[in-house]
């Protein structure tokens, strides 16, 4: 019990008990300054007639209207601050894939509160100070860079400040610095241990031992790939900017699913179609209420990842409860001939084959007829160039994925190095169905 314990972590063991009673405070003074401050949200709780003053237990949560990413869009930039901007330290945006960013702002004790649990998370993945850690999560307007920055400083490990990119130059520092640590999406890094070994030089070598991995769903399968290729130890790290950035949560050692800082980050499951909340255990929408953010407080956010609590005494002693593996969010999903279809099943399937590389991408498109068709390119390591075992190798991709998906995808195999790397997060669907569409 407590094997990892360090007092920056102290609220991770804390009494159930005292933590509800913690979070009630806080999500009631939190709901009051959301009410007295931003006037569309206010507008919202008058329509339903409830009052701050109606939260008097943790469950009258379920009384407060949602907040999704389009009333982020809708208030661009600052309709949702709940401070005056002079009282902002800093704004973060993110791109999205559609119109307008999404704008967050953050009070100095705010930025102290989103530091606090960048720490709490690289306790947990055992970093601490005589570490270097190499932050590879990009720095600018996107939160993973300085998120992560921050919390690796102040835990007083050493920050090598890289940002994406410049792949080449990233693994000459990584060995040359000693580096013991990485901060960065688990598809970067795979680029980054390819990148070793086309100079010559295999990251297994290296003192490099723990990684931190996130910003985008990544399965089990990919971990083992990633743990075999560079011998580090694999630890998912959730986050969003709404929220905060990363640190909203991370596993443990037990590796069984991840921690959420909920002394700060409230969580509920909802059914997506209902909006029912859910008991712990059932699968459903996350929902995040920033109940200690007070420049742009987040109330029953809807993320659209989907997930479950696990509400199980976890075996390191830690008392805030886990959330599954996000491996999906609902806005990924496609359906292709009446079949619903994540990435990252189609990640599995590829995984599950002995030999295949985690390089592949989904590209949709529409036939004549009307009939939906998914190609999956998968990219072909250096070894495989005999045409047998290509053929064979292909008949089983197709097979891992019918077995698992249920439905047909053509396999195309493409050569080494010919689907491009990601500095950030991967994209892995192509839906050009619409294009089909209109030739
Ligand atoms: O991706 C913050 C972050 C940075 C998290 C670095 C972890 C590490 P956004 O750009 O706002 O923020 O994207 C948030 O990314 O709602 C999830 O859908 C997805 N996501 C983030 N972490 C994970 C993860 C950052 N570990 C959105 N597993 C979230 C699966 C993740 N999905």
């Amino acid at each position: 019990m407590m094997k990892n314990y360090n007092p920056v972590s102290a609220q991770d063991y804390i009494p159930r008990d005292l933590l509800k009673q913690i979070q009630l405070q806080r999500l009631q003074k939190i709901v009051a300054h959301e009410y007295e401050h931003v006037a569309v949200y206010r507008e919202r709780m008058d329509e339903r007639g409830v009052k701050p003053s109606h939260i008097k237990t943790l469950e009258d949560i379920a009384l407060l209207p949602f907040m999704m990413k389009k009333d982020l869009r809708d208030t661009y930039p600052f309709g949702l601050f709940a401070m005056d901007m002079s009282d902002v330290v800093r704004l973060h945006a993110s791109s999205g894939t559609t119109g307008k960013p999404i704008v967050v702002g953050y009070s100095k004790e705010d930025i102290d509160v989103w530091v606090s649990c960048m720490m709490r998370a690289l306790v947990a993945a055992g970093v601490g100070p005589g570490d270097i850690i190499q932050n590879s999560y990009g720095y600018g307007l996107f939160t993973g860079g300085l998120g992560a920055h921050y919390g690796i400083e102040n835990l007083g490990a050493t920050v090598v400040p890289t940002s994406g990119g410049n792949t080449e130059r990233q693994v000459m520092l990584m060995r040359d610095f000693g580096v013991t640590g990485i901060t960065c999406t688990p598809t970067y890094f795979i680029h980054l241990c390819e990148k070793a070994l086309q100079m010559g030089l295999d990251v297994r070598d290296f003192p490099i031992r723990v990684g931190l991995f996130g910003a985008e769903p990544w399965t089990e399968e990919m971990r083992k790939r990633i743990e075999g290729l560079s011998g580090v130890e694999a630890f998912d790290i959730y986050g969003l900017s709404e929220m905060s950035g990363p640190g909203v949560g991370i596993e443990c050692e037990c590796h069984n699913g991840l921690h959420i800082f909920e002394d700060h980050f409230y969580p509920e499951i909802i059914d997506p179609e209902t909006c029912e909340v859910l008991p712990d255990g059932e699968e459903g929408e996350l929902v995040f209420t920033t109940i200690s953010k007070y420049a742009m407080p987040m109330i029953r956010y809807r993320t659209r990842d989907i997930t479950h609590i696990i509400h199980e005494p976890c075996a390191c002693g830690r008392t805030i409860r886990k959330i599954a593996r996000i491996s999906r969010r609902s806005d990924d999903m496609f359906i292709i001939r009446g079949v619903n279809v994540f990435p990252s099943q189609v990640e599995s399937a590829l995984l599950a084959v002995e030999g295949s590389m985690p390089h592949y991408r989904i590209i949709l498109t529409r036939r004549p007829d009307g009939l939906d068709n998914m190609t999956i390119e998968v990219e072909i390591s250096g070894e495989f160039d005999k045409i047998k075992t290509l053929e064979e190798l292909q008949a089983k991709f197709s097979h891992s994925v019918e077995r698992i998906l249920g439905i047909h995808a053509v396999i195309k195999m493409v050569p080494p190095n010919t689907i491009p790397r990601s500095e950030g997060k991967a994209k892995r669907v192509f839906d050009n169905r619409m294009d089909s569409n209109n030739q």
